[in-house]
């Protein structure tokens, strides 16, 4: 079945909201893609870098989306696989992006990596509570939350805080805003999780879809966080 015949019979739009948010999220990372790449080059040198993840990070979103929601109208059931691999590529360089942006304000590369570290701990213990040992749900989703909490303590009050208090004016902006996606952009994930999985919650998300969940917290994630670096950009020309 292609999208087309889902579009004419109304499975896509009222129909299938899961559907839906796949289709439209797929739209949603490519015109972000195509705005960073085509933007990249307007901005000073010491931003490009940091413009060209912000599309990459979207564009690997975009080839994912095409591919989950093919999955999901061929199998109704949700790409997990696909979901994760798309994260463990580009949550890894959303901790690029925290380390670009605090370089000039002396930045360490181990600083990115403890953050890739925290993060791919975090996704993998995800994977693994969805898909592998999903009797044990609630105890990998409570590792994955430690990490995720260790990543903001880092962000918000670790050394990553303390060199953007000292980088001040625009790049602190950015970092505070980026802090904020982390805090509660991605405590969008955890409830998607719940929704999905069984633990001591369940019931509590019972309503909700978990794909809806993440489809809605990857567009405001990638999407925003990309749009933080560009307002960074504007901000420091
Ligand atoms: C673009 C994709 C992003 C920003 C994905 C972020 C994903 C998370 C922050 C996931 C977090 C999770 C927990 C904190 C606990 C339950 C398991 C996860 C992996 C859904």
């Amino acid at each position: 079945m292609n999208i087309l015949n889902l579009l004419i019979d109304g499975s896509v739009g009222s129909g299938n909201v899961v559907t839906f948010t796949f289709f439209i999220g797929c739209m949603a990372m490519m015109a972000a893609s195509v705005f960073f790449f085509l933007e990249m080059n307007g901005h000073d040198k010491k931003w490009r870098t940091s413009i060209l993840v912000s599309g990459l990070i979207t564009f690997i979103a975009a080839v994912h989306y095409w591919y989950m929601r093919e999955y999901y109208i061929e199998t109704g059931t949700s790409p997990t696989f696909f979901r994760y691999v798309d994260w463990i590529l580009t949550v890894p360089l959303m901790c690029v992006e925290f380390y670009l942006i605090l370089k000039a304000a002396g930045a360490q590369k181990s600083l990115m990596w403890k953050m890739i570290w925290l993060s791919t701990v975090m996704l993998v213990a995800g994977y693994v509570g969805e898909s592998i040992d999903p009797a044990n749900a609630q105890l990998w989703g409570l590792l994955a939350g430690l990490a995720y909490f260790w990543v903001v303590y880092e962000i918000w009050l670790g050394g990553a805080s303390k060199l953007a208090a000292s980088a001040g004016g625009a790049v602190h902006k950015a970092h505070k805003a980026l802090c904020w996606f982390v805090l509660v952009g991605w405590a969008i994930y955890p409830i998607g999780y719940m929704a999905g999985t069984e633990g001591w919650y369940s019931g509590i998300f019972g309503g909700l879809d978990m794909d809806v969940i993440y489809n809605v917290g990857d567009a405001i994630n990638k999407i925003g966080f990309g749009l933080v670096v560009y307002q960074l950009a504007c901000d420091s020309k």
